[in-house]
């Protein structure tokens, strides 16, 4: 394992962080934070389908049907319509009240359920942004850690496909957390 600022590698796979609009990456996928209606939002999921076109929604519809709201905690596919990204993964972080609702284990399950459908994807990258932080009010600093934590532990245990993962936060003060969060993960390997 080596790492530096901002960047670390885990068997084959690099990670890292970096400040920036998510709906920008040429990652072969990037991560949505949704809601369980796949139905779009604000923040991130609202920037997601304006960038990405229609194409998204209407997937999403179809999953709906299909297999009804998503719980908290699980993901699924869908194209990236007009995205660089050719697909998104759509995941649905837990609300924050408080700590004591199981929301680490929902965030961390959010993370992995993520990877675990880019890695059945044969993908070879995919792009995070920070799941549950902002309308749904996790702290940064331990949603970081949390993040960081179910990533390494993921590329660790089990065999990916994907050689580059990305967190791309929105502001500084996120990005602080989650470069000071991969530092601290890293440290305990
Ligand atoms: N690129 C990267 N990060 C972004 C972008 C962007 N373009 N836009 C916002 N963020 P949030 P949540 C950051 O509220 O807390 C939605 O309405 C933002 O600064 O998007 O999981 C959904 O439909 C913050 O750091 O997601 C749900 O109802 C992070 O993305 C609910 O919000 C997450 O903030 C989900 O809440």
């Amino acid at each position: 394992m080596e790492n530096a600022l901002g960047e670390a590698t885990v068997k084959h796979t690099r990670i890292s962080v970096t400040q920036g609009d998510i709906t920008l990456q040429s990652t072969d996928a990037i991560v949505n934070a949704a809601n369980s209606s796949l139905m779009g939002g604000g923040g991130v999921d609202g920037a997601i389908h304006r960038a990405g076109g229609p194409a998204i929604l209407e997937e999403c519809r179809q999953i709906v049907a299909r297999q009804g709201r998503l719980p908290t905690g699980q993901a699924v596919i869908t194209t990236g319509g007009n995205l660089k990204a050719k697909y998104v993964v759509h995941t649905v972080g837990p609300v924050w009240h408080g700590g004591s609702r199981n929301e680490a284990e929902l965030l961390a399950s959010a993370y992995r359920e993520s990877l675990k459908l880019a890695s059945e994807k044969g993908l070879g990258s995919i792009a995070f942004p920070s799941i549950s932080t902002g309308a749904y009010g996790y702290p940064v600093a331990p949603a970081a850690k949390v993040a960081l934590d179910a990533v390494v532990s993921f590329i660790t245990n089990e065999t990916t496909s994907l050689e580059e993962v990305v967190f791309v936060l929105f502001n500084a003060t996120t990005y602080q957390a989650y470069e000071s969060a991969l530092g601290e993960v890293m440290s305990q390997a």
